[in-house]
């Protein structure tokens, strides 16, 4: 295969809400350009981005997938990517490492929850958007009951949704064309040209065509439209179009993919993916106006410097403090306070690669996708980890359609590729060649919201299941394994439900290793609501050398989601430097087993702002010990009390069942926030403690005779009630107190 230049590279993130069609949208585009010679589907597993079993058996994409197509000299990259609630934040990952997303939208749903969610996302990355108004074969069915010109009825409905919420940047740059069957092709708004498609289906090959005599009018209106808006803030454009009454093809396509890269236009597409109706031409347009790879402004990334803590906060530390399969944290890095390193995506900076996903195969290991950020990479090179530290050799490198690895001989700046059996790359790292050192920052996942216990069914399981996790988690950078401090059960935290049993199956199938899931865990956090202040002194003296540690700590309370921040105001050496990391270990340790239930106390800072110190007696440990005195004596001040978490649920069920469903939730602490209809569904949405939702599965089928269906997410930490959280507190187990004290 031939490599591509940086310019010659599209790299795309394909983003939508669930059953939009993206999986199948890609394996059109696919076919198109003769990479598959059939039409990939999503049911039997046979599109190229759909290859998990437990993803075509669930019909839902849960990890991003990657597959390129080679288009008239240019190589695009696609990132497949969920769509379904809990695995959304996958989307985020892919655009980090994309020029621009393709948005899809389902015709018929218009935008939805996760539509509006990836749409965020993209502009939070400056990303320009390509909004694709997909399976459009399904419009005209819906609408012919009504009026026979159904389809263009429809498509302009969602042109004015779209519009409303993401203003009048969205223009078409295309029409839908219809006739009696149904969509068959659409009319090219820049060129004034139709391509039209095989009626049922076909390659994806269009035939290029003159514009339908009834649609004339309405093409001339909207490409002037569209000329206006692409002229709009650039005088000289504007001039020529009033003067000549139009712009020239050429400096049209020139503005509008600058207007593109820009963000001031959003362009919309139509396509139909199962039919492959529109794919040829969405290539193009990508080849035309999606930014190139080299076209991305230059990388900023951090010099290596000294670790800290940062960004780390206490909830991470007690995902991993006790680890079973070894206190290896899977993905945490050193944070760096430093410099800033920029990186030019092109072939002559230094060699910068960032790992943006990995996959445990069970034949090839695991395997590491990454972006070339700069310089060339060649087969057989080796390169530093600057993330971990060591090397690591590249054999193999290969580009992924799919599941299938074609190896490459180089890649450029701009590309995307992957290699097999990398030693401790991970998720995240940024790897290249020695003395040119800088690391990116990686996207942060969502916090897992939901703790099941799980026991492994025999001794060989038992065995199997740490190596097993430790595994699925590289993979999975929501999924969390520990063991209870005080029940010494292993634990798996998630994004919910369905995405635990997922994992349970992917243990059994990949692993052989089989688990019995047990009722989840909520994961109760402490806080305090005052500022306290106290002093903690240690001081042991048993003949030989002693023990002599003394601080003074400041406590107060953080918004929620802060985590825990430390603070030192020590001047003129009251405790000398070096002991000041120890003063914050000893509070970050103490508020791991909580003050009064054993749950992690977050949201608080604390200070550490006076002390003394022995000049023979004083070590680390001594104030370690001294740190945690002072935090157990502050927080006896700082009115400590219970948060809980709430997720943000989202019913659907018959519209019959909205009665009941708002009744239930009443019962359960819950606060609804609206209710709104689809179709002959309505979709209710709440918050809920998650303490009342831990059943609801089973509840809602009954409630709804087996209709309804929901989802949830955490939402953050709320202060439980007091009377719900004295039956908690009665319950709960009061930390151990330290040997020491
Ligand atoms: N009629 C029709 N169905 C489609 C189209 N694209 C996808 N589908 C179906 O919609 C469902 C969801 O498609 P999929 O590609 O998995 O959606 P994703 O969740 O966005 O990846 C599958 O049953 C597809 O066969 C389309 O263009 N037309
Ligand atoms: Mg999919």
């Amino acid at each position: 295969m031939r490599s591509y230049p940086g310019s010659d590279v599209r790299n795309v993130a394909v983003a939508g809400h669930a059953h939009c069609g993206k999986t199948t949208l890609i394996a059109s585009l696919l076919q198109a350009a003769g990479m598959t010679t059939t039409q990939g589907r999503v049911q039997d597993g046979s599109a190229a981005t759909a290859y998990d079993e437990d993803e075509v058996a669930r019909g839902t994409t849960m990890q991003n997938a990657v597959a390129f197509a080679e288009w008239q000299g240019v190589k695009v990259n696609l990132i497949d990517t969920p769509g379904f609630h809990i695995y959304s934040h996958e989307a985020r990952a892919a655009m980090q490492v994309a020029e621009a997303a393709v948005i899809v939208v389902h015709a018929l749903a218009g935008v939805e929850a996760v539509t509006e969610r990836t749409w965020r996302w993209a502009e939070e990355f400056n990303l320009p958007r390509i909004v694709v108004l997909n399976q459009m074969d399904t419009v005209r069915a819906g609408a012919t009951a009504r009026e026979t010109s159904g389809g263009e009825d429809v498509a302009s409905a969602l042109l004015d949704d779209l519009r409303e919420r993401w203003g009048r940047s969205c223009v078409p740059v295309q029409l839908p064309v219809f006739d009696a069957v149904g969509f068959r092709g659409v009319v090219d708004l820049v060129t004034m040209q139709a391509f039209l498609y095989a009626e049922n289906g076909g390659t994806g090959r269009g035939a290029i065509a003159e514009i339908p005599h009834d649609l004339q009018q309405q093409a001339r209106a909207a490409h002037e439209a569209l000329v206006e808006l692409v002229a709009e803030g650039k005088d000289e454009l504007l001039e020529e179009f009033f003067e000549v009454g139009t712009i020239p093809e050429q400096h049209l396509i020139t503005a509008l993919h600058e207007a593109i890269r820009e963000d001031r236009i959003f362009p919309v597409l139509f396509a139909s993916g199962l039919r492959g109706v529109g794919a040829d031409h969405l290539l193009d347009f990508l080849k035309v106006y999606a930014p190139t790879a080299a076209e991305r402004a230059a990388c900023a990334g951090s010099a290596i410097g000294a670790e800290s803590l940062a960004g780390m906060n206490a909830e991470n530390i007690a995902a991993y403090g006790d680890g079973a399969g070894g206190h290896e944290a899977v993905n945490q890095h050193p944070s760096v306070r430093a410099g800033v390193v920029m990186r030019a995506v092109r072939d002559e900076e230094p060699l910068t690669l960032f790992v943006y996903k990995t996959l445990h195969d069970p034949f090839a290991g695991r395997v590491s996708f990454f972006k070339v950020i700069s310089g060339v990479l060649h087969n057989e090179q080796t390169v530093e980890n600057y993330s971990r530290g060591g090397q690591e050799r590249l054999s193999h490198l290969s580009v992924m359609q799919g599941r299938k690895a074609v190896e490459v001989s180089e890649l450029h700046a701009g590309d995307m590729g992957a290699v097999t059996r990398l030693r401790e790359t991970l998720t995240g790292d940024t790897l290249g060649q020695r003395g040119a050192e800088m690391r990116l920052e990686p996207v942060a996942s969502p916090e897992p919201s939901m703790t099941y216990a799980i026991e492994p069914k025999t001794r060989a399981d038992e065995d199997k299941l740490g190596p097993a996790l430790h595994k699925l988690m590289e993979e999975d950078r929501m999924l969390r394994f520990f063991r209870d401090a005080q029940t010494q059960e292993f634990q798996v935290a998630g994004a919910g439900q369905q995405h635990i049993e997922t994992v349970v199956a992917r243990l059994k199938r990949r692993f052989h290793t089989e688990v019995t899931l047990k009722a989840p865990k909520v994961p109760y956090r402490e806080t305090i609501r005052a500022r306290a202040e106290a002093q903690g002194r240690h001081k042991k003296q048993s003949g030989g050398h002693g023990q002599f540690g003394d601080c003074r700590i400041r406590l107060e309370p953080l918004p929620r989601g802060s985590g825990f921040q430390f603070a030192s105001e020590i001047f003129g050496g009251a405790i000398p430097r070096q002991y000041v990391p120890a003063v914050e270990k000893g509070i970050a340790e103490t508020a791991l087993s909580g003050h009064i239930a054993g749950f992690p106390v977050v949201d608080f800072r604390a200070t550490v702002y006076d002390g003394s110190y022995h000049e023979v007696d004083s070590n680390e440990l001594s104030f370690k010990i001294a740190a945690r005195l002072a935090f157990r004596q502050a927080m006896e001040q700082a009115k400590p009390c219970l948060l809980e978490p709430v997720m943000r649920v989202e019913i659907e069920a018959p519209e019959e069942y909205a009665g009941a469903l708002m009744g239930d939730l009443n019962t359960r602490r819950g606060h609804v926030l609206g209710m709104t209809p689809r179709g002959r569904s309505v979709v209710v949405e709440a918050e809920v403690p998650m303490a009342e939702m831990l059943q609801y599965g089973a509840t809602l089928t009954s409630l709804t005779q087996g209709r309804g269906s929901f989802h949830m997410e955490m939402r953050g930490y709320e202060v439980v009630p007091t009377a719900v959280a004295e039956r908690i507190l009665a319950t709960a187990q009061r930390p151990v107190t330290a040997e020491t004290e």
